[in-house]
């Protein structure tokens, strides 16, 4: 659970599964996780949350247009998010198997090119407007089980490389990214 009051985020607590021993989900608003509490109140489902932090510091998009965009991404994180857990859910080896092929063959390469299409489009340093957005953070998050996993997973992917490294030199980045808990995804 994040902890934050409207100007930072003061505390972050994340502990093994299953969840329900870390915490009653009968407490929290969706009964799941993520949640923001903000002085005393829940939000819940990520991309709100994500969009709630981005307005709150200023990573948002600067007019509707970028706002669009930015959401654009969020929502194209998830169709990849709801394929990436299907591998890591799957119980059967011989289906996981199938899922990973299917992942690293056709789903990754999918998702890949349109990261860096849109990079591309939009000049080659931000995948949205003309400064960091939660677009850049959203990309460089989801992207990080695949790359701990595979030292050449974005090996043809030199822009989004590029993009990530930007990303990843963010001191206040970096220093999470260094401490924070070793998970598998
Ligand atoms: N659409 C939600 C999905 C959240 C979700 O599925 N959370 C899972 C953990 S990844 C959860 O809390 N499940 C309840 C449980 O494990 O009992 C979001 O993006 O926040």
């Amino acid at each position: 659970m994040l902890t934050t009051t409207t100007s930072t985020i003061s505390k972050t607590d994340v502990d093994d599964e299953p969840l329900s021993s870390f915490f009653p989900l009968s407490a929290l608003v969706y009964g799941q996780v993520p949640v923001l509490e903000v002085d005393g109140k829940q939000l819940a489902q990520s991309n709100a949350i994500a969009r709630f932090l981005a307005r709150e510091f200023d990573l948002a998009g600067k007019n509707s247009w970028e706002q669009a965009l930015c959401d654009q991404t969020l929502e194209l994180i998830n169709d990849l998010i709801q394929e990436v857990v299907k591998f890591f859910f799957e119980k059967d080896e011989e289906r996981k198997k199938e899922v990973g092929k299917h992942l690293a063959e056709v789903v990754y390469p999918k998702f890949l090119g349109y990261f860096e299409k849109q990079l591309d489009n939009n000049g080659g340093k931000y995948l949205v407007g003309s400064g960091l957005t939660v677009a850049d953070l959203a990309v460089y998050a989801v992207l990080d089980t695949a790359v701990q996993n595979s030292e050449t997973f974005l090996e043809k992917h030199e822009k989004l490389r590029a993009h990530r490294d930007m990303v990843g030199a963010i001191p206040k980045i970096q220093e999470y990214v260094s401490n924070r808990k070793k998970t598998d995804i």
